[in-house]
């Protein structure tokens, strides 16, 4: 499919050694593409524990249908896409806190992180929470990542 595209003039055109050879975005597409599917299948996942004091809920099948009130400060030890500290893309150990937050659906001002596509829940009580959800956008993400489609653009 690349072949009909001028590979060249998209590499940007700074003469280096990437630019010469129309076949490189081909050869690193083939060598990233294990990674990719990896990196797509944590994408997916959002399950944690948090510890600090607070409490909440929220139950959510999209951002759309979604209902709760959460306040909490939180450090949380797990899965939290778009919550890294280093990288956005995967908070591992991080910290994360709703301020008074309450409502439904769209009016739902809470949970910035939570992708649009989430289906989970997240409850926290006392100085104990936790998280779990999956993202259907990203679960299309990567299945349709295996014929290199990749619309959330977050292959290396
Ligand atoms: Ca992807």
């Amino acid at each position: 499919m690349n072949s009909i595209r001028p590979a060249i003039a998209e590499e940007g055109g700074d003469n280096g050694a990437l630019a010469r050879s129309p076949d490189h975005s081909t050869i690193v597409t083939a060598l990233l593409y294990p990674v990719n599917r990896i990196l797509d299948i944590f994408d997916i996942f959002r399950i944690n524990v948090g510890f600090g004091p607070g409490y909440g809920i929220n139950v959510r099948a999209t951002k759309v249908l979604q209902v709760g009130i959460e306040s909490y400060s939180t450090v949380r030890v797990g899965l939290g896409k778009e919550s890294g500290i280093w990288n956005p893309r995967y908070g591992i150990v991080y910290t994360e806190s709703e301020p008074f937050t309450a409502g439904a659906s769209m009016a739902y001002m809470g949970g910035r992180q939570r992708g649009a596509m989430e289906v989970g829940t997240t409850v926290h009580l006392g100085f104990v929470g936790a998280e779990a959800a999956i993202d259907l956008a990203e679960i299309a993400d990567f299945f349709l990542g295996f014929v290199i489609i990749d619309f959330k653009k977050d292959d290396h």
